[in-house]
């Protein structure tokens, strides 16, 4: 299934009038501050996010999975289901892929399929927390921290596996999550798992092309429930320094303990120039990866805050890869998604708001009230005018959940698809 253009155009007629009035409205406001809403219209526009290959179809816990119907059921269906989120948005034109799940069988007719929904390969995933069939050693006890010599190398081996599918796909970075850890106390030495991590990340990063990146990302427990070898932003930020400087953090929103101040976790990363990406998602308990910014609003809005500082401020930290890694349990994955890029573009516009030299004037005065009323302000304000806009300029709609609903887009592909087809994925 594609949308065409003309089904974008005739959509957008019937709101375009009101927008525009509410545009105009917001850009009189912001023009007496000193804003100018077209350079923060053009940031939103260009601001692309990357959807994971293996959030596409329903997701599941151990307590079940429930079906959605029209799940895509190859790699090929995938790509077509982001072009979908893509030509509604305007701002998905990246893929992240996850091997062994979506390993291509026919890589220049991937690259071909790709390219005709304008959608490049982002960051791909190695996955040493599943046993493969026929694979020799297990995972069972962990990947690059295990004790055996020879599941360690089997992992490195896999890592090096995935480098070079991405580099036949064009991508130009690997993010490694470990599930390596404990489940009691004594299980591990904490010492020696942690050494041989950095040991396998360092023979990884001897095989990273020079213009790769690679990505490690933390996460604090699951699927161990003591320790986990990588748990936190230190540790990851303690082995991509041991790597070198192609190895960077990646924070995935999820992986923090409750009441995490990540904003400020972002900050010291880009004072680091160590901050590769985000996994984009929200929670309220674990890592529950639910819809981005459908939770804690306005932490996603210091975040950005943090974000916008550091792209200004931190020129030693390279360009960031954003991407969503979220499950959907019982909701449409393409509208789940679709909201998520939403929530992402409304906080970076928020974000974009904000007066930094008054709020470091206040700053420099320790006029605290001050300092919260200029951020206060700048989230109480309806910015969805601008990433409506945005889309519109780029050529996408106004509302994409109206519009894909009104498209009936999930019927159309369970007719395609039939209500049984199963996407790999969590
Ligand atoms: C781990 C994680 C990681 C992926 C997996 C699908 O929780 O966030 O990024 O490999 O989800
Ligand atoms: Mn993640």
């Amino acid at each position: 299934m594609r949308i065409e253009q003309q089904q974008i155009v005739d959509y957008n007629i019937s709101s375009s009038k009101d927008l525009l009035k509410q545009v105009d409205f917001l850009s009189n406001q912001l023009d007496k501050k000193g804003i100018h809403t077209k350079a923060i219209i053009r940031k939103l526009a260009d601001f692309q996010v990357a959807i994971p290959s293996w959030a596409l179809g329903a997701g599941g816990t151990r307590f079940g999975r429930f079906s959605y119907g029209g799940e895509p059921s190859s790699l090929e269906q995938k790509i077509d289901d982001i072009g979908l989120i893509h030509k509604l948005t305007q701002s998905a034109g990246a893929i992240s892929l996850h091997i062994p799940w979506d390993i291509p069988k026919d890589y220049n007719a991937i690259k071909e399929l790709a390219n005709s929904h304008n959608i490049i390969f982002d960051a791909v995933n190695s996955n040493t927390f599943q046993d493969q069939p026929n694979a020799k050693e297990s995972y069972k006890f962990g990947s690059l921290s295990n004790v055996s010599n020879a599941v360690r190398e089997q992992a490195i081996e896999h890592n090096i596996d995935v480098i070079n599918i991405g580099e036949k796909l064009g991508s130009k970075s690997i993010t490694v999550w470990l599930a390596d850890g404990s489940n009691f106390p004594g299980q591990h030495n904490f010492q020696l798992a942690l050494q041989n991590t950095q040991e396998s990340l360092q023979k990884i990063y001897k095989d990273l092309p020079e213009d790769w990146k690679l990505f490690i990302e933390y996460k604090p427990y699951e699927p161990n429930f003591y320790s986990t070898v990588i748990r936190d932003w230190g540790t990851s930020l303690m082995l991509a320094e041991g790597c070198g400087d192609k190895a960077y953090s990646l924070v995935d929103l999820g992986h923090h303990l409750p009441n995490t101040n990540i904003e400020q976790i972002v900050a010291t990363l880009m004072m680091k120039g160590k901050l590769g990406g985000f996994h984009f998602n929200d929670s309220k308990y674990g890592d529950d990866d639910l819809t981005v910014g459908s939770i804690k609003p306005y932490a996603l809005f210091l975040i950005f805050n943090e974000l916008v500082y550091g792209m200004e401020n931190n020129k030693n930290n390279p360009d960031l890869s954003w991407m969503i890694d979220a499950s959907h349990n019982v909701k449409d994955p393409l509208e789940d998604l679709i909201q998520s890029l939403d929530a992402i573009l409304i906080a970076y516009a928020q974000a974009l708001l904000i007066d930094q030299k008054a709020l470091r004037q206040a700053q420099q005065e320790n006029d605290v009230t001050k300092c919260q009323e200029i951020l206060q302000n700048t989230y109480r304000t309806d910015v969805r005018p601008l990433v409506k806009q945005a889309r519109l300029l780029s050529g996408g709609v106004i509302d994409p959940i109206n519009a894909y609903r009104k498209l009936d887009i999930r019927n159309q592909l369970i007719k395609e698809r039939g209500t049984s087809s199963v996407a790999t994925g969590l």
